[in-house]
């Protein structure tokens, strides 16, 4: 099993990377922020609880999103991969992620981490929020406050992986199939 986890601020490109990344490699694609918006849209308990999180820029608490992760992964034993997407994004996130590939002996193969900065992020998030209808993408505050919440408890997530001389930084700034192009040098080393 080949597992990757696409790792950057909010804005970084992950979503648009991963719609390529899971076509061209056929991995399960994961993202939390789709399972949750999913929810969101139907309204169930799990949703209305993290749409409180996600319109103030907050992470959702740990356990929800590890509980979606965790039946997702019992969802499809059958995948030859999977393409986690926003996950994990605290530490505690990353051990309970660790804890339950070894039950399926299937290690991560890399984190490949986008690099972009600030100035590009919320300009590329404010451009989407003019059509997503995403509440989270259409105030500048609560963009901002998406990125403090990244620089407080997700970058270290990356000092995790550094251990395990996991972590690929990629320069995630220029056009979407450049970026497509030196995410997929790095894939195929280690595929
Ligand atoms: P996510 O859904 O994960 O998404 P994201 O941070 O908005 O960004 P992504 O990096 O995927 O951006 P995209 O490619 O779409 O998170 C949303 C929220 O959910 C979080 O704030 C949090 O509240 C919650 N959440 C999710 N996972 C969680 C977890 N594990 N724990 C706790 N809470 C969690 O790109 C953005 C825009 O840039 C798009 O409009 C795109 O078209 C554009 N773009 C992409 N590449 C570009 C390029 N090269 N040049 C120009 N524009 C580009």
């Amino acid at each position: 099993m080949f597992n990757l986890i696409l790792f950057g601020p909010p804005g970084s490109g992950k979503g648009t990377q991963s719609e390529k990344l899971i076509s061209k490699y056929g991995l399960k694609h994961l993202s939390t922020g789709d399972l949750l918006r999913y929810e969101i849209n139907r309204q169930t308990p799990l949703g209305k609880e993290a749409q409180n999180f996600m319109d103030k820029g907050h992470l959702v608490p740990d356990e929800v999103v590890i509980g979606m992760i965790s039946s997702a992964l019992d969802d499809n034993p059958d995948a030859k991969g999977f393409l986690f997407d926003g996950f994990p994004r605290t530490s505690a996130q990353a051990e309970a992620l660790d804890n339950l590939l070894k039950l399926k002996n299937a290690p991560i193969a890399a984190m490949l981490a986008l690099d972009v900065t600030e100035e590009e992020l919320i300009k590329r998030l404010l451009k989407r929020g003019e059509t997503s209808g995403r509440s989270d993408d259409n105030n500048e505050n609560v963009i901002r406050s998406r990125i403090v919440e990244y620089h407080n408890k997700t970058a270290i997530v990356a000092d995790y992986y550094k251990q395990f001389n996991k972590v690929v930084m990629i320069k995630g700034e220029g056009s979407v199939d450049d970026i497509f192009k030196r995410l997929c040098v790095e894939i195929d080393k280690r595929a």
